[in-house]
């Protein structure tokens, strides 16, 4: 479970055998992620094990990204996503970013803990379709209603797409949000979605 170089190879050896990726991620690094959870709201886990476990997940997660990269053909959109202040969890964002990358979208990336204006200012400078925001705080969530506040302030706004454990589909309709994913693999449905409507047409 904390073991970096462990989760990697574990990784390869069943890209070697044949085995599906959305079944390593789902069946592999996101289960064991959950019982991480399940342990730390027990209290047999503490920060530094859920620390550990994330740096495992990350190595697990970088032996599978060039496998995601090679299943896109064409950029089919520009996306900036980022996970929203007052929250450093990035595990899923990042799971969401390899995947819309891995669908051919352009993804701009801000990290973690990010303001609304960081946001406004990437996706103008990108000339972003679409504004991704990852919550996994219960705490984070006014800061992703006002994100959405904000970017909605703007001319031409881009379209918004929400998710993250705390986010619901109930949430994302009352913040105002276009669209919202429970999942990493939800998220490109949605996006593909949110970006053809945007533009009267599919841009793939
Ligand atoms: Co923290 N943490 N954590 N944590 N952590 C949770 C979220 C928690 C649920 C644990 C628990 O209590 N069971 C709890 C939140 C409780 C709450 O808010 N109700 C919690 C807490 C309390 C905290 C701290 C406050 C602990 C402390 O310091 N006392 C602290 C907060 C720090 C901060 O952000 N300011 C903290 C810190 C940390 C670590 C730094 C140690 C580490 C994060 C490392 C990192 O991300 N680089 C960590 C971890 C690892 C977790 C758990 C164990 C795992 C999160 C994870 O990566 N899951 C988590 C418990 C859990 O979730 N089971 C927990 C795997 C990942 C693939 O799933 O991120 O949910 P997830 O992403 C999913 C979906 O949510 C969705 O797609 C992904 C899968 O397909 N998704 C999107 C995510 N973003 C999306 C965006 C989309 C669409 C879908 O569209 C844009």
């Amino acid at each position: 479970m904390f073991d970096e170089a462990g989760t990697a190879r574990a990784v390869e050896a069943e890209l070697d055998r044949g085995t599906d990726i959305m079944v390593i991620l789902n069946e592999g690094l996101i289960a064991a992620m959950d019982e991480v959870g399940k342990r730390y709201a027990r209290g047999i886990f503490f920060v530094p094990e859920m620390l550990m476990s994330s740096q495992a997940m990350k190595e697990g997660m970088s032996a599978l990204r060039p496998h995601m990269e090679n299943s896109g053909i064409a950029p089919k959109g520009i996306i900036v996503i980022g996970t929203v202040k007052g929250d450093e969890h990035d595990i899923g964002k990042n799971l969401v970013a390899m995947m819309l990358e891995g669908a051919g979208f352009k993804v701009i990336d801000l990290g973690t803990d990010v303001e609304a204006d960081k946001f406004v200012k990437a996706a103008q400078k990108n000339r972003a379709d679409l504004i991704a925001l990852s919550a996994l705080l219960t705490t984070a969530l006014p800061s992703m209603e006002a994100i959405i506040a904000r970017i909605k302030k703007e001319d031409s706004a881009p379209k918004t797409l929400v998710g993250g454990a705390p986010v619901t589909q109930a949430f994302a309709h009352k913040i105002g949000a276009d669209g919202y994913s429970p999942d990493a693999s939800g998220a490109v449905a949605v996006a593909r979605r949110l970006i053809g409507i945007r533009d009267g047409h599919d841009k793939s």
